[in-house]
């Protein structure tokens, strides 16, 4: 607001503050915040990324780009309650099936600024790791972000030192839950 367009106001003092009034600065703030709802996902990756520790031939990236996924990103709106969505497309990853899986070998970790937010393959069934591209959703805590700037882990599981090779080629967070 400019000051220009409204040149006839004057300061309001403390003893005419209505109820009113601060109800209606109430109402311009919640359809303020829910005019964010709804609102696109934030892409994070949008290009093959291999994460691991092997040259891999049946990946669009043969060579490993980083053994851990680490990206800044921005968070636009408001942090709302309940959970928001980590959607993943991913292939080569070791399923939840597969042995030594369930004594906590193998497991991706997602992290949001730090903490531990979900083991991303619990949520991919099979025995074995396929080339075909997965699309993966992960619900998370929403408060976990914060408005503004954050850091997304993604760091592939590992046993006796050999990091689980797999390929990410999109990552996003949305505060709706996707169609799949
Ligand atoms: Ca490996």
């Amino acid at each position: 607001m400019k000051r220009s367009e409204s040149p006839n106001s004057s300061v309001v003092s403390k003893s005419q503050f209505h109820p009113a009034i601060v109800g209606l600065f109430l109402v311009g703030y919640l359809s303020l915040s829910t005019a964010t709802l709804g609102g696109e996902p934030v892409k994070i990756l949008t290009k093959p990324m291999h994460l691991g520790d092997q040259v891999q031939n049946d990946m669009t990236h043969s060579k490993p780009d980083a053994k851990v996924f680490e990206a800044k990103f921005d968070w636009p709106g408001r942090i709302g309650f309940g959970e928001a969505y980590l959607i993943v497309d991913v292939s080569h990853m070791t399923p939840r099936d597969y042995p030594g899986f369930k004594d906590g070998f193998w497991q991706t970790e997602i992290l949001i600024n730090g903490e531990s937010v979900g083991i991303l393959n619990e949520l991919l069934r099979g025995k074995n790791e396929t080339a075909k591209l997965e699309r993966i959703v992960l619900p998370f805590e929403f408060t976990a972000m914060k408005t503004g700037e954050n850091i997304l882990t993604i760091k592939p599981g590992a046993k006796n030192g050999d990091i689980d090779d797999l390929e990410l080629q999109n990552v996003e967070i949305s505060e709706t839950k996707p169609e799949r």
